[in-house]
């Protein structure tokens, strides 16, 4: 055991904000670090003591790895919370963070490394008994056996960057005479984009669903599944809506996939919060990619289970075994996530500027989680997500009502957001009948027009 007293927050927005609060119902002290830009930032106000790392830019001061230390060191903190993005998933800064003798919250940095390594991942996971999409077992390494091994597996097929994730530098291959031209640009990508050209290829799935499941290990060899989330409406790979449970599983699936991912974790002597993401087509799961970090829609699962994600994180940190229930997680009800952004809702064109007007929404079930005010200057330098507003209801049909009704109470003056097109969505027959894929947002806003 190493007991936290003081956790440093290697991160901004709402994911700074939400730590703060765990940390304040721990009586853990809390050290938030911000650029200049960040200076009037609400986590700033809420937070013990600050520190200010660096000029706007990411790279400057969230991704300054020297001056996040430093902060470390000089404010007494014995722990580091990465949050989401930023150094979350980069095994070099969890490692210097061990090294200094401050606790990582997250993984150990060989797993992250390992999990970041897709053709790693993937044969990881499939000797540890993950379904896998059928591909290439491993690197592709030269163009001629690659495409006699896509010509067996049959077309289409998808060429992915080993270092990608994300959906960067993706090839979909859909007849042998494209194969040569589209892997020496998958090379060429991912080089540019990742420094690494290692790729590897799958059977291209047509129309599947995006469905991850939450997962948690201790260092006590414990290791428990939260069900999952069905994160399958998206746009160019930003999640605009996730929901839990998916519409579309039962729960003896459920708890097969589930406790498959959790064997997984404890057999990895995985440690803390983590996301294994799957593909899901025809009633089958396959492995995407597991992600070593908290993310985004956590609190979906939060909703449904009653259970304090964060909070968890730390006790785990701290060397303290899980305090969750050992399976099975009961589950309550329905919870769906939007994601706010500060974007034209028909153009996605990013709209900083100064909130003028602010009232957050409330009532039964009705969450928001954010770090804007009245008066605040949302900066131009990160992430268009100003805040998400998440919600509660017996069932799909009540979540779905209560959410279009928190929406409408939900005042953001000076900026435009996405909230209108979240309206737009909630109306839609497939929205509602749950009959939806990875694709089928892009197509309805295309043939809105
Ligand atoms: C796929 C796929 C279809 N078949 N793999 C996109 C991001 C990266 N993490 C993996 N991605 C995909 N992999 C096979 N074999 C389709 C996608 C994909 C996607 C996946 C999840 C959410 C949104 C997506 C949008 C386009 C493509």
């Amino acid at each position: 055991m190493k007991p936290i007293k003081k956790i440093l927050i290697a991160n901004r927005g709402e994911i700074a904000l939400r730590i703060i609060r765990a940390c304040r119902e721990m009586g853990i002290e809390s050290v938030a670090v911000h650029s200049t830009a960040d200076a009037n930032s609400m986590a700033v106000r809420l937070a013990d003591e600050t520190v200010c790392i660096g000029p706007p830019k990411g790279r400057d001061s969230y991704l300054n790895i020297p001056a996040i230390l430093t902060a470390a060191s000089l404010t007494g903190a014995d722990a580091i919370h990465p949050g989401y993005g930023f150094l979350s998933e980069n095994a070099q800064f969890a490692r210097m963070v061990e090294e200094h003798g401050f606790t990582f919250i997250g993984p150990k940095a060989e797993l992250i490394e390992k999990m970041g390594d897709k053709v790693m991942a993937k044969k990881t996971v499939k000797a540890l008994g993950l379904p896998v999409v059928p591909g290439s077992d491993g690197a592709v390494t030269d163009a001629q056996s690659g495409l006699k091994t896509a010509t067996e597996m049959g077309f289409p097929i998808l060429i992915k960057a080993a270092s990608g994730g994300g959906g960067k530098g993706m090839q979909i291959v859909r007849e042998a005479g494209e194969f040569i031209e589209a892997y020496n640009r998958a090379r060429s990508e991912a080089k540019a984009n990742f420094g690494d050209d290692t790729v590897y290829m799958e059977k291209f799935l047509e129309k599947p669903r995006h469905i991850e499941i939450q997962v948690f290990g201790d260092e006590h060899g414990n290791a428990v599944h939260l069900g999952e989330r069905d994160c399958s409406t998206q746009r160019r790979h930003q999640k605009l809506v996730e929901e839990a449970p998916s519409p579309v599983l039962t729960d003896d699936q459920r708890q097969e996939i589930g406790n498959l991912a959790a064997k997984t974790v404890q057999k990895m002597g995985y440690t803390g919060a983590g996301t294994i993401e799957f593909l899901y087509e025809d009633g089958k799961f396959y492995f995407m990619e597991m992600n070593t970090r908290i993310q985004v829609e956590h609190p979906v699962t939060e909703m449904i289970t009653g259970q304090d994600l964060i909070a968890e994180q730390i006790r785990v940190a701290q060397g303290e075994e899980l305090s969750l229930p050992r399976t099975p997680i009961k589950f309550r009800g329905h919870a769906i996530e939007i994601r706010i952004n500060a974007e034209d809702p028909n153009t996605f064109t990013p709209s900083p500027g100064t909130i003028t007007q602010f009232h957050a929404p409330g009532g039964l079930g009705v969450r928001f989680d954010s770090a804007i005010y009245t008066g605040y200057a949302i900066p131009p330098y990160y992430d268009s997500m100003v805040g998400k507003l998440i919600v509660h209801g017996r069932n799909r049909d009540e979540c779905i009502k209560r959410l279009r009704r928190a929406i409408r109470e939900t005042v953001v003056e000076g900026i435009k957001t996405t909230l209108p097109l979240h309206q737009w969505i909630l109306e839609q027959p497939e929205f509602l009948s749950g009959d939806y894929n990875i694709h089928w947002l892009e197509k309805k806003l295309a043939e809105r027009g």
